[in-house]
Order: C-alpha cells, then structure tokens, then sequence
C-alpha cells in the first residue's frame, strides 16, 4: 500500500482550451472522461482555472503589430503572446462541462491581475505565490499528480514548481494535452525530467 499522501492538481479544464475555444489544444476534450474517474482515487483534489481580465496584457491583442503566439519582453521576461482566452465571466473561461469533480476542495485562478501571466498553480510570472505550497504541505501532502491542459505550458510549470518545492511530482499522461507549439513539449519535458519529475501512464 502507499501512505503517501497525494493531490491530484487538474489545470485549465476549460472551454477555450477544448474544441471550437479560443485557444483550443489539440484533442483537449479528451482529458475530461479520464480525469473524472482519476478524481475518485483522490480525497484531496485541486483544480485551476485560467481567469483573465479582458484585455490582459499576455494577449497578443493588446500589443499592434505582434501575433499570438511571438514572444514579447515583459519585466518579468520572455512571455508568449495569446489569442484572447479564458475572460473572467465569459463562456470560455467556464470548466468544460462534462468535467464533474463535486468535492474538489480548492479552486486557484490564474492569471488575474492585468499585467501578469501564470501558467503554474504555485506562483504567478513575476513570482508572486499563490499559497498552494502552503495549502498543501499544511494538509501533509507529499506527491502531486499532475494533469489537464496543456502539458506543455499550464501542466509542465506546475509540475516543475511543485518539484522545486519539494514535492514527488507525476504527470500522468493520458490525461493531459499539449500545445507543442516550435518543440514547446520536448522543452517542457526536458526541464521536468531535470527536476526529477516522473512520466506515468495512469492505469
Ligand atoms: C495556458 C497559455 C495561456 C495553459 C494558459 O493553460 O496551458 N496556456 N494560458
Ligand atoms: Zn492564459
């Protein structure tokens, strides 16, 4: 038997990650029947949801002459620019509607504040923490299993925080999708496999 307690971290299950949304991930809609059942192995589950003002900085809309998905220098570094995604209150930055997970515990939103992205559930772009560090280690967690969308941005940066921080991270596989967008995947994977962050297949 594991003792070990975990957290099942569910990132950015959302209507414009998934088919027809803003910024849709390549078969995204196909993480949602699997993380549901997944969810019911877990006591302790948390889910993120990606939640920005309109006109938020990231988006490549608000920067003339520049397209989703070029880089752009922000004081925090390299952020890559999006299409218009997951507006506070609109349809796209709903949970996708088939995902039903009635006793996660803790609900984090990401990158809400004008001027600062966040792919991880830990910290925001410029650093500034979220409390999920705390939250967990509070509740005796050890090991976070890490899925939702995508694996290469909003998983992978979660998954390396959580390491950072000390805890045992899986990302498991089959319940996640990813961007790959100029080899964005094998980098993402690189950098978690340096951090000692483990590739499972959930069955
Ligand atoms: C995400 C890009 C922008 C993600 C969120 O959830 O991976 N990617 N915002
Ligand atoms: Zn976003």
């Amino acid at each position: 038997m594991d003792h070990t307690k975990r957290v099942l971290l569910v990132t950015d299950v959302q209507r414009d990650f998934c088919a027809g949304g803003a910024l849709a991930v390549p078969d995204g809609d196909a993480v949602v029947g699997p993380i549901n059942r997944l969810a019911r192995n877990y006591d302790l589950v948390v889910l993120t949801q990606d939640w920005h003002p309109a006109g938020h900085r990231s988006f490549a809309s608000q920067h003339p002459g520049r397209a989703p998905f070029e880089e752009a220098d922000f004081p925090y570094g390299l952020q890559t620019l999006w299409p218009d995604h997951c507006v506070q209150d609109t349809p796209g930055a709903e949970f996708h509607p088939d995902l039903s997970i009635p006793h996660a515990g803790l609900i984090i939103r990401k990158g809400f504040r004008s001027d600062v992205d966040s792919y991880s559930a830990f910290a925001e772009a410029d650093g500034t923490v979220t409390g999920l560090g705390a939250y967990l280690r509070d509740r005796g967690v050890r090991a976070v299993d890490c899925v939702g969308l995508a694996t290469d941005y909003c998983v992978a940066w979660s998954a390396e925080d959580a390491a950072r921080q000390g805890f045992r991270v899986r990302v498991l596989q089959d319940a996640c999708r990813a961007i790959d967008f100029n080899g964005s995947l094998a980098a993402a994977w690189a950098r978690l496999s340096a951090r000692g962050v483990t590739l499972a297949k959930m069955g």
